[in-house]
């Protein structure tokens, strides 16, 4: 079987760490997972090292909140340079918001779809995905994203900015961790991108967003503006 890490940023998110633990337990029995969280004023953090205690999670503290592109990006570092290697090392990176957005039982069936492809992301806007209590400018916001990042690009995938993918390892080896520019969700279309320019063969499975009910999205106008000029300078990387 091969070895899975699960990677979820945090910030703030008290009320949801402990139930999506549990809901990861019971949908993927041999979970590892690996926290980022970035001095969460509510003490997410300290919640994060009790938990650890009893389920297989590693936690790594940054000073302040510096976004969660650059999260992930310090954690996917760590893994590939084998700092969490006393788990083994792992063939597959999964990566989940803590929120409660992202169901955890859907893990197994992005597993078994990584038998045919090296990167596999979670999909809203293919027939099966949706998105359950988002409002009309919420939804509006990311069709205009998604559509907006796969006309400049040029990219064939239907949803880019979704934050629920499983990579496999030799992916994020390729995708030169040091060269990524993102602070906010931007991360998700230049990994895609970057995964996608590298020959990588890429799907889309469909999920259920669920809004999340606890806590306060992390989403402002700084990291949305970021999306529409960095997906330019991405497109003129080329
Ligand atoms: N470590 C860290 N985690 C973050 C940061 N910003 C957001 N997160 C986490 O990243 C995940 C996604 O953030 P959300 O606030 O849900 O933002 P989003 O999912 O892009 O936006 P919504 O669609 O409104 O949910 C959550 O688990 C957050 O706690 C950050 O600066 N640092
Ligand atoms: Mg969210």
């Amino acid at each position: 079987m091969t070895r899975v890490f699960i990677v979820t940023p945090t910030y703030n998110e008290r009320g949801n760490l402990e139930e999506l633990i549990k809901r990861t337990a019971e949908a993927v029995p041999d979970f590892k997972m690996i926290v980022i969280d970035d001095n969460s004023p509510d003490g997410t953090g300290e919640l994060a090292k009790k938990l650890a205690q009893t389920y297989p999670i590693k936690v790594l503290c940054r000073k302040e909140k510096a976004g969660l592109g650059t999260a992930y990006a310090y954690a996917f570092k760590k893994i590939l340079a084998g700092e969490f290697d006393d788990w083994g090392q792992p063939g597959l990176i999964v990566q989940m918001d803590a929120d409660l957005s992202h169901d955890p039982l859907v893990i197994p069936r992005m597993i078994k779809e990584t038998q045919n492809h090296d990167l596999v992301l979670g999909s809203r806007y293919i027939p099966g995905g949706q998105i359950v209590n988002w409002n009309t400018a919420r939804r509006l916001l990311s069709r205009f994203g998604n559509i907006y990042a796969r006309a400049v690009l040029g990219l064939p995938y239907r949803d880019l900015t979704g934050g629920f993918k499983c990579f496999k390892r030799h992916v994020l080896e390729n995708i030169d961790l040091d060269s990524l520019s993102s602070v906010g969700y931007n991360f998700q279309i230049e990994t895609t991108h970057k995964a996608h320019l590298a020959g990588h063969k890429i799907n889309e499975i469909p999920i259920t967003f669920t809004e999340r009910k606890e806590g306060k999205s992390k989403i402002n106008l700084p990291i949305i503006l970021e999306s529409f000029w960095r997906v330019l300078l991405l497109r003129f990387q080329k």
